[in-house]
């Protein structure tokens, strides 16, 4: 189905900028011809949130209707992340695009033929076959057996653990256990005790360290939006990124630009300058921080010198930006969720950047690294996490024992709740799993893909939820189920710090049902209707808001404005002295050892590096001399979405693009548009050259997700023992021309 209506220049203009700039205010008629087909309906607004890329609930969306067919799209007027970006406008040709799947498909041949044979079944066929394997496979090998994992999408998570823990399986894993976010929340656990991105700068905030990320292209406009205020208030910046991104261009003071995988040397580098100089934070440094002394001793080696030949950030520039953000105090910070983990020492290097604000003694005071005063109570982090009660965490944490990650990954498993996932291809081969419920699965998540799908036709039964069939995923799974999208579902409802919003949607598509009412429909027919709210999608998400007394009809009634649940305390700083930081009220940060941990305790109890030491990871060589950085967000694209999905933003990359530095582009003789053949020592890709000062020489950049030119392949199957993440942001490859 054609979209038409929109004027296609003005879209290109706000698709092609960044994220953050895209406060689009305009209405976005999108179908006139589709709209005048369904009249005389009277136009009515429909709300819900833009799931496009990924951190959902995130923007807001209000849009126009008629009947069941969307007719416009705009921002939610007040919503907090104040506008939407070019992917959710693109969401509107998701919805309608021919493509899209609507009903339940079965394979008909068997694993490994060239052609699935994929036929339409009825939801009660594919329920049948879910259940029927899932007993079975309980019967025969143990509950543990069957997986549970959702990939990128965060919405169907709560949903999916509530399913995984009543069937008895500890084993749920997400996309944040293979490569996102919980590779730094690792780290900020092994060292704060609690989860931080950093936080936003503040009226006090005099400094800012922005590491490794790039709102701009990644994030939703407020916090971009944030930043450039704080700007403009004086605030100084430091970036840290190895690439001339906006963020830097726009912000820094001083731009530090490492090589890939040095994040550790550079921090202790940093902080080597701090000690000797005296700038610490030293009564903070010997109340609350464990190992303080073994820290100096380390970083002691670390000088700017040496630093600075590992990095290859200038030997002054290393100074100079340790003596900035020591001395403008206020420091805050803001970190990546995933930029500084894709690397063999991922923990260590984000458990370095870490010690930079502590020991300056910026952790929890205003406009420096706050930690909430007041989280909303039992909501444990957001849609990434789900609420503790509802996902039943206590009966996940009394199976532990019986986690697939617990021998490979301790330090892990002694963090998160999510199994630690990336080694499933040898718990298959062991026999340990044998069935994979997906929700939003993507194998090319996976470095070396084809080893992942090669296990996965091993399994006895799996099935996998999504919106298209995809297929470097769906010809290895048995059944796949047609999800409903962003405009069609009720759940999850959003959460903003304490502000909550409810969605009124309109009905799905064909046959598609929306994700939380699939996993709530298996728990149902599995046995356990009153668990599972005999299937009811408001009232699973009632049982969550009544913590808050608050229900789903109470959002429908508050509608744009939402409703607010009042803070139960009053917001205050330094709570580690306070004992408001601690479940056991006592004062000091919930690790251990009661304080920010240099030494970890649990990193020396499993035998791992304790201190945020420097490790050299994938190290160049004269076959292949270049860094390459995988994944460096682009504003149009996220992972292995928007490719057939949106044409309107395919238009806009139809293709895998390497970005080269023109010196390197001129050494080998490519031009820009010249096809080129990137090769590591674990694989090869086609794409198209772009020529950019946006990498340093000696690096280049290319996205994800292209399935026909998947980097993935080019990444081994090595992890970082703590966190179990592999080296997306560090491969050494070769590029020439085609
Ligand atoms: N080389 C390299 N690899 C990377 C990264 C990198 O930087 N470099 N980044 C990593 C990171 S941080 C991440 S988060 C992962 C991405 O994680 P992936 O899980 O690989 O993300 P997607 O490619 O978005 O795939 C999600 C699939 O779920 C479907 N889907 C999307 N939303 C929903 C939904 O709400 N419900 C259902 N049922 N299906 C849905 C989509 O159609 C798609 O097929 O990739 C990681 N891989
Ligand atoms: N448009 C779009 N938006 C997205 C996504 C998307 O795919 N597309 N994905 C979403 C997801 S799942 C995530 S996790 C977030 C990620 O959000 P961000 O972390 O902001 O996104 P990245 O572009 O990966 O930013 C990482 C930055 O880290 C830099 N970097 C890489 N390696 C290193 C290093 O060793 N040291 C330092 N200092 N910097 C390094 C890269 O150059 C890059 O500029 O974005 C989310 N938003
Ligand atoms: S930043 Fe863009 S893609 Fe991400 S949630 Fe907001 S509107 Fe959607
Ligand atoms: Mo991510």
């Amino acid at each position: 189905m054609e979209l038409k209506g929109i004027s296609r220049r003005a879209f290109m203009k706000v698709a092609g900028a960044g994220a953050a700039a895209l406060a689009m205010s305009d209405r976005l008629l999108v179908s006139q011809a589709l709209a005048q087909k369904v009249a005389p309906d009277k136009e009515e607004a429909g709300y819900t949130f833009c799931d496009a890329c990924n951190g959902v609930p995130f923007c807001g969306i209000k849009f126009s209707r008629k009947g069941n067919v969307i007719t416009g799209i705009e921002p939610w007027p007040g919503f907090p992340t104040a506008s939407i970006c070019s992917k959710a406008y693109g969401t509107l040709q998701r919805i309608y695009h021919p493509n899209r799947l609507k009903y339940p498909m079965k394979r008909t041949k068997p694993k490994g033929s060239s052609d699935p044979g994929f036929v339409r079944i009825s939801w009660d066929e594919a329920y049948g076959m879910i259940v029927g394997n899932m007993k079975r496979i309980r019967e025969k090998y143990g509950p543990h057996s069957v997986f549970f994992y959702v990939g990128d999408p965060k919405e169907p998570r709560a949903s999916v653990q509530r399913l995984a823990a009543t069937f008895g399986s500890v084993n749920y894993g997400d996309e944040s256990s293979v490569a996102c976010r919980k590779g730094a929340y690792t780290a900020e656990v092994l060292t704060y005790g609690f989860g931080t991105t950093g936080s936003p700068a503040t009226k006090e905030t005099r400094s800012m360290l922005v590491w490794g990320t790039n709102p701009p292209y990644s994030g939703p406009a407020n916090a971009w939006q944030g930043l450039l205020a704080a700007k403009e208030r004086g605030v100084k910046f430091i970036v840290v990124d190895p690439r001339n991104t906006p963020t830097a261009a726009t912000l820094a003071d001083i731009h530090l630009q490492p090589r890939l995988g040095t994040t550790a040397a550079l921090a202790a580098g940093m902080m080597h300058v701090i000690f000797e100089e005296g700038l610490q934070d030293e009564a903070f440094c010997s109340k609350w921080i464990n190992g303080i002394d073994e820290l100096k001793a380390y970083v002691k080696t670390f000088t700017p010198a040496k630093a600075a030949e590992i990095s290859g950030v200038p030997e002054k520039r290393i100074v100079d930006a340790a003596r900035l953000y020591a001395t403008t105090k206020p420091g805050g910070m803001t970190l990546s969720a995933q930029g500084t983990t894709h690397d063999l020492n991922a923990a260590n290097n984000h458990r370095a950047i870490l010690m930079v604000p502590a020991i300056c003694g910026y952790l929890d005071i205003p406009g420096g690294v706050e930690a909430p005063s007041n989280p909303l109570e039992g909501f444990g982090g957001g849609w990434f996490n789900g609420p503790p009660a509802f996902c039943m965490r206590k009966k996940m944490d009394e199976m532990k024992p019986q986690r697939m990650d617990i021998k490979d990954f301790p330090a892990w498993a002694d963090c998160n709740f999510d199994v630690q996932v990336n080694r499933i291809i040898e718990h298959i081969q062991e026999g340990k799993i044998k069935a994979f419920l997906a929700w939003g699965f993507n194998m090319m998540i996976w470095p070396q893909t084809h080893e992942y799908q090669k296990a996965f036709e091993k399994l006895e039964f799996s099935t996998a939820v999504d919106f298209f069939y995809r297929p470097q995923t769906h010809p290895y799974v048995d059944l796949v189920l047609p999800g409903a999208v962003n405009f069609e579902r009720l759940a999850p409802f959003a959460v903003f710090g304490r502000k909550l919003y409810g969605r009124a949607p309109v009905k799905p598509l064909g046959e598609c049902k929306e994700d939380w009412q699939i996993a709530l429909e298996i728990g149902v027919r599995l046995g356990h209707p009153d668990v599972f709210f005999n299937g009811s999608v408001e009232g699973a998400c009632n049982d969550i808001l009544k913590m808050w007394e608050a229900s789903y009809e109470a959002l429908r009634v508050a509608g744009e404005k939402g409703i607010v649940i009042p803070p139960r305390n009053p917001d205050t700083y330094q709570k580690y002295e306070t004992g408001r930081m601690r479940q056991d009220k006592k004062p000091g940060f919930p690790t251990p050892s009661g304080k920010v941990e240099a030494v970890s305790t649990i990193l020396k109890m499993h035998g791992f590096t304790a201190l945020p030491e420097y490790k050299e990871g994938l190290k160049t060589s004269k076959e292949y001399p270049l860094q390459l950085l995988s994944g460096g967000r682009i504003p149009y694209i996220t992972h292995s979405k928007w490719r057939e999905d949106s044409p309107w933003l395919l238009e806009l990359e139809n293709s895998a693009t390497l970005t080269i530095h023109p010196d390197d582009a001129a050494k080998r003789g490519i031009k820009k548009g010249d096809y080129v053949v990137l090769s590591s020592q674990w694989g090869e890709l086609r794409a198209k050259a772009k020529l950019s000062i946006m990498v340093m020489p000696g690096m280049v950049g290319i996205m994800h997700g292209w399935a026909k030119a998947n980097v993935n392949e080019l990444v081994p199957r090595m992890f970082d023992p703590i966190s179990g993440y592999p080296p997306y942001k560090e491969v050494p490859v070769q590029v020439k021309k085609a």
